[in-house]
């Protein structure tokens, strides 16, 4: 055993994912932190950071080589997302969309589908989403409605899809559908729809408590005809995919909570080093500098079980459930706490809408409740220990 050795890499990220987002820290509060509290205030699009991550290769990583991405893994991929978040959590969506959007044709999909889709979006001419949830099948998914039919060579779809984010700003949708309904989860098949296909139309924005730079939509399919090719691997297998690819994608929602939750801390401490109070800063006082070193300690735990859940999937490891559950459960429990003891720190001035701490605050609650509820992830975590 060696005392000091620099390059014992056990639990520490590669030169490469270090230098990355020193890069990325840079780009982001240069281009993306400027305009995060007028995307939050005017509910509208983060058109600068989509410039912003597309001129850089940053807004869908993970998109491989062949496919004209930058062939970025699956820690990397969380680095950028939680880069994002830590600045601007509504931004970090289009990263999380993307990859969202794809892990489905990554996973199952033709070679044709996949190099007729991927290249777009690893280019940054356009950007993807992920339609699962309906009105009536939120946690319970595989109840859902919507219908694909065949219909010579095509797929006509009928039905509607909610809550979906980027719901109008994206170019491709993966839409889950039944095609079987005597099969239940087996009964349903994955596709691609095109924001331009015929009988696609996209509802209202919803009105949100937070990240409100991101658009959540409904999806109304009317005898949307589809060609054939744009199945997702075979029919029926189409739940299958839409599970496997959460198993791919809860880590990123647990990368974007601990982005929101390390912004917070970093605007924590800057605020109670200045803030006096009886005297002295509000930092000198043991009860700040012991609820400042919870939210570190807690932070610190959430990011390395991120990246752990995130290695893991890189590595194709099996039974990726309980660990992509409990990584995006955890972090986004932690998320909740941290900014909600942000604010506390800030006293009456977190109240306010001059810092920064209650948007993050509002911002971190929809990563306990998006890519299932913190209570379904308890489900999924709990199967996969009494199976
Ligand atoms: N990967 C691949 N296949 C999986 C899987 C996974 N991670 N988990 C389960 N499956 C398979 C099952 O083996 C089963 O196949 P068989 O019938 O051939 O055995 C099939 O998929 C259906 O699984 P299950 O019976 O467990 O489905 P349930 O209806 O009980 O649903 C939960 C399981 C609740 C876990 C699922 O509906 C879920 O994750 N709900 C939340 C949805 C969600 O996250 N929504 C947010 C939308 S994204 S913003």
């Amino acid at each position: 055993m060696s005392v000091g050795n620099p390059s014992f890499d056990v639990f520490q990220l590669s030169d490469e994912h270090v230098e990355m987002r020193k890069i990325l820290r840079d780009l982001c509060d240069k281009e993306i932190a400027p305009y995060a509290a007028d995307v939050d205030e005017k509910a509208r699009y983060t058109d600068e950071a989509l410039k912003a991550l597309n001129s850089s290769g940053f807004s869908a990583i993970h998109i491989p080589e062949e496919y004209g991405g930058q062939g970025g893994d699956s820690v990397a991929a969380c680095i950028v997302i939680e880069e994002v978040a830590r600045v601007c959590a509504s931004s970090s969506l289009i990263p999380i969309c993307n990859k969202l959007g794809t892990m489905g044709m990554l996973l199952k999909g033709s070679e044709e589908l996949k190099q007729k889709v991927l290249p777009s979006i690893g280019s940054g001419e356009a950007t993807a989403s992920y339609a699962l949830s309906e009105r009536e099948a939120g946690s319970d998914a595989a109840a859902m409605r919507t219908r694909a039919k065949a219909d010579g060579d095509d797929w006509v779809l009928n039905g509607s899809k909610c809550w979906i984010s980027n719901g109008g700003k994206s170019t491709w949708y993966t839409v889950m559908a039944v095609t079987d309904p005597d099969k239940g989860a087996n009964g349903i098949s994955a596709f691609v729809v095109h924001a331009d296909d015929p009988g696609f139309t996209v509802g209202a924005k919803e009105r949100k408590m937070g990240i409100k730079g991101s658009p959540t939509t409904d999806l109304y399919f009317e005898d949307c005809r589809i060609p054939g090719d744009r199945i997702i691997g075979e029919p029926g297998t189409g739940f299958k995919t839409a599970l496997a690819t959460l198993d791919h994608t809860r880590p990123t929602i647990g990368a974007q909570a601990v982005g929101i939750a390390q912004g917070a801390l970093e605007a924590s401490i800057a605020y109670t080093k200045e803030r006096k109070q009886f005297g002295k800063s509000i930092s000198d006082f043991q009860n700040t500098q012991f609820m400042l070193a919870d939210m570190a300690m807690k932070i610190e735990a959430a990011r390395l079980m991120v990246y752990t859940a995130a290695a893991r999937a890189e590595r194709g490891e099996p039974n990726l459930g309980f660990i992509s559950s409990a990584a995006k459960c955890y972090a986004s429990d932690v998320a909740m706490e941290v900014t909600t003891n942000a604010v506390q720190l800030f006293g009456g001035y977190g109240y306010t809408v001059d810092f920064p701490v209650e948007r993050y605050m509002r911002d971190a609650k929809i990563t306990q409740i998006y890519e299932g509820t913190n209570q379904i992830q308890r489900v999924v975590m709990s199967r996969a220990l009494l199976r």
